[in-house]
């Protein structure tokens, strides 16, 4: 398997190392978003929490360090997009949405039931800060071409993040939008890839294979780094290296995540997917929560 990593020297920029306030800043902004995650779990008593505890470090560093966006005006012209391609990842992101000052965290209490304006899958119209509707997974890398496009001939210099899945690397969508964001010189294009191995037909290594991914982002004319994507500096240097380029490429971090990531019950639990988790274990989930931060 090919495997880089985000060091300054193989990104061909140079990125300062994260200070240690930033550092723990966005681990601290991730413990939160696990603690939020965990709760709306708990409401359900079961969901897609392993993947969102997986990418709560990823979510942190982008959210929590990199984006530009105005909590109070949702709709700034000027913000940076971030596109949930994964609509069942929702649970993830309005954790990272209410650390974020987007919605109330109280409001994180009604996830998933009726009439709430946060649902199991994402919907662009229901909840500020959703930019796209998720669910038909493979659409999310071709609207983030379209919008990145749109904002070039805009002279607007924001930056579209699209966030999508190992399963998503399977559909033949997402190629074509990696070529026609190539061919257009879509530098202001970041693609953000969990890569936790897993699909909801079993792991992703005997679903179908893309590796390998490095190679394959750069032959479709991609900036492309693979890290460990629970690693708070490796996603800082990451994500700082792929916005030093200064050319048209469009720019991939390939993050290597663990489901559960945080808290042990969880992380390699049978049947991932779509965890089922007993009433007991949601305390027992708080507590190796908080023993792992220590
Ligand atoms: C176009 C499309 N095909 C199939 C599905 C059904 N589906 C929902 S989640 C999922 C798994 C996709 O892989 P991934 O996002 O890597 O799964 P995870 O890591 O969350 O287990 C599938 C096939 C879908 N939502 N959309
Ligand atoms: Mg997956």
């Amino acid at each position: 398997m090919t495997q880089r990593s985000a060091s300054p020297a193989s990104a061909g920029c140079t990125t300062a190392e994260p200070s240690p306030h930033r550092q723990e800043a966005v681990a601290a902004f991730a413990h939160r978003m696990r603690h939020h995650i965990i709760d709306m779990g708990e409401s359900q008593g079961q969901g897609y929490v392993g993947q969102a505890l997986g990418v709560s470090d990823l979510l942190a560093a982008v959210y929590g360090d990199q984006l530009r966006y105005r909590p109070e005006d949702p709709h700034w012209p000027q913000r940076d997009r971030f596109l949930l391609s994964i609509g069942h990842y929702a649970i993830a992101q309005y954790a990272a949405l209410a650390e974020a000052g987007m919605i109330d965290t109280a409001e994180l209490a009604t996830y998933a039931t009726d009439d709430s304006r946060l649902p199991m899958s994402s919907m662009a119209s229901y909840t500020p800060g959703v930019e796209i509707s998720g669910g038909s997974l493979g659409h999310g890398l071709p609207v983030a071409v379209g919008m990145a496009l749109g904002l070039q001939h805009q002279g607007n210099d924001a930056r579209v993040y699209d966030f999508l899945s190992d399963g998503e690397l399977n559909e033949g969508a997402t190629w074509e939008a990696a070529m026609g964001a190539a061919h257009h010189g879509l530098g202001n294009l970041i693609a953000l890839v969990d890569l936790n191995a897993l699909q909801a037909d079993g792991p992703t290594a005997s679903v179908l294979s893309a590796d390998p991914l490095v190679d394959k982002w750069e032959a479709f004319g991609w900036h492309a780094l693979r890290i460990d994507g629970n690693d708070v500096p490796a996603l800082l240097r990451g994500l700082e290296a792929l916005r030093g380029f200064t050319d048209d490429r469009p720019r991939v971090l390939l993050c290597d995540t663990t489901i559960g990531k945080g808290v042990h019950l969880l992380e390699n639990r049978e049947r991932a997917h779509f965890m089922r988790v007993d009433g007991h274990e949601w305390q027992i989930a708080r507590e190796q929560l908080d023993g792992s931060a220590r």
